[in-house]
C-alpha cells in the first residue's frame, strides 16, 4: 500500500479513473464555491461594517440578475455531480456479460472465495505480514463477484478498484470490475461485524489472463507441499480456512479456547461433563462444534464438515498438537 498518507491509491480497474475523476472534479468546485462564499462574507463584513451611530443602511432593493445567478451557476454544477455519477452508477451495476463469476462469502470473520467448477479449498497469500483468502483475478478481464454472507451484514470492499458492497445473509449481492494493474491489493470488510472486524481481510491478486487458469488452481489446492511437514500443511489449513480469527495459538482464549498445551489437556463442558482433548475430540470439534461447547465459551464455532478433508484434518490435528 501506499508509504505515506499523501500517496493516492492504484488505479487498479476500469472504474477507478472515472471516480477519482469525480471526486477531484467535487472537491475543486467545493472548494472553489467556499472561497467565493467565505471570501465574499469577509469582504462585505468588512465594508459595510457599521462604523458610527450616524451609519444607517441604505434601502435594500434585490437583483435579479444577481440571484439568478447564484442559483442557476450551482444548479448546472450539481447536475453535472449528478449525472456524472449517476453514469458511474449505471456503469458499476451492469456486469457485461462475458464476465467470469467468482463467489464471495462473508462469514465471521473470514471472507470463503469460490471459482467456477473449482472445489472450495482457498488458499492464504500474505501482504505486508497479513496472512488472508486469496482472490485471483485475471488481467483485463471482466469479474463479477456473486456475494453473499452466512451471518451478519459485512461489506467486501477493494480500495485499489473503488468498488464496494455490503454483502447481506439471505440475499446476493454483486459487483464487476476489470483489473487493469497487474500485483497485490488489500481487501477490506468496511461493516462492523464484531470482534475481529479489522482482521477479516483478504487479498486480490491480479495475474496475466494466460497464467490464471493456474494461479487458480494453485489458490484452490490445499495439500501438502513436497518438503513441508504435516504440521507445516496443517498450520496452513489453519490459516486457510481462519481458525485464527478465533483462536490463538498459545494458551489465551480469544473467540475460542487458545491451543497451546491444550492436547492432552482435560476440559470441561457446559453441559456439566468432562472430556480428555485428543485426536477424536478435536475431530468432533471441527466437524460438529456444538455437540460439546466448552466451560467459559459460547457456541460461536461453523462446522467446517464438508469443507475439510482427511487429510487437511490430520494436518491440523499433528499441527494443534505440535503447539506448546
Ligand atoms: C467464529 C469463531 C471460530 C472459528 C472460525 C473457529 N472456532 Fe474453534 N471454537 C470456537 C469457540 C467459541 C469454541 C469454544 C466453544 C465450543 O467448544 O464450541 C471453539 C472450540 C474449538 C475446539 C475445542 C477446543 C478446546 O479447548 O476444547 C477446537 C479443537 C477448535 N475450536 C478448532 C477449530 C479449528 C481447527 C478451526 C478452523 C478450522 C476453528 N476452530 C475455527 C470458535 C471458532
Ligand atoms: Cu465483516
Amino acid at each position: 500500500m501506499s508509504e505515506t498518507p499523501w500517496e493516492l491509491l492504484p488505479t487498479a480497474s476500469n472504474h477507478a479513473a472515472s471516480l477519482d475523476g469525480l471526486y477531484v472534479f467535487l472537491t475543486i468546485v467545493c472548494g472553489i464555491s467556499f472561497v467565493l462564499v467565505i471570501g465574499a462574507m469577509l469582504y462585505f463584513m468588512v465594508k459595510y461594517k457599521k462604523r458610527s451611530d450616524n451609519d444607517r443602511t441604505s434601502p435594500l432593493t434585490h437583483s435579479g440578475k444577481l440571484e439568478f445567478a447564484w442559483s442557476a451557476i450551482p444548479a448546472v454544477f450539481l447536475m453535472l455531480f449528478f449525472v456524472w455519477g449517476e453514469l458511474d452508477f449505471v456503469k458499476l451495476s451492469a456486469p457485461p456479460a462475458d464476465a467470469i463469476d467468482i463467489r464471495v462469502t462473508g462469514q465471521k470473520w473470514y471472507w470463503t472465495i469460490e471459482y467456477p467448477g473449482r472445489p472450495v479449498a482457498a488458499t492464504v497469500a500474505a501482504l505486508d505480514g497479513e496472512v488472508a483468502p486469496l482472490l485471483v483475478v485475471p488481467l483485463n478481464q471482466p469479474v463479477r463477484l456473486l456475494m453473499t454472507s452466512k451471518d451478519v451484514i459485512h461489506s467486501f470492499y477493494i480500495p485499489a478498484f473503488r468498488v464496494k458492497k455490503d454483502v447481506v445473509p439471505g440475499r446476493y449481492a454483486s459487483v464487476w470490475f476489470t483489473a487493469i494493474e497487474e500485483g497485490t491489493f488489500p481487501v477490506f470488510c468496511t461493516e462492523y461485524c464484531g470482534d475481529e472486524h479489522s482482521s477479516m481481510l483478504a487479498i486480490v491478486k491480479v495475474v496475466p489472463a494466460d497464467q490464471y487458469e493456474e494461479a487458480v488452481r494453485a489458490a484452490t489446492t490445499l495439500e501438502q507441499g513436497e518438503g513441508e511437514t504435516v504440521e507445516q500443511f496443517g498450520e496452513k489449513v489453519y490459516k486457510s480456512f481462519a481458525c485464527n480469527s478465533c483462536h490463538n495459538t498459545d494458551s489465551t482464549a480469544k473467540v475460542g479456547p487458545g491451543f497451546g498445551g491444550v492436547f492432552g489437556k482435560s476440559e470441561s463442558f457446559t453441559d456439566g461433563s468432562s472430556g480428555v482433548v485428543d485426536e477424536n475430540y478435536i475431530r468432533e470439534s471441527i466437524y460438529s462444534p456444538n455437540a460439546k461447547v466448552v466451560s467459559g465459551f459460547t457456541p460461536q464455532m461453523p462446522s467446517f464438515a464438508g469443507q475439510i478433508n482427511d487429510d487437511q484434518m490430520n494436518a491440523l490435528i499433528a499441527y494443534i498438537k505440535s503447539l506448546k
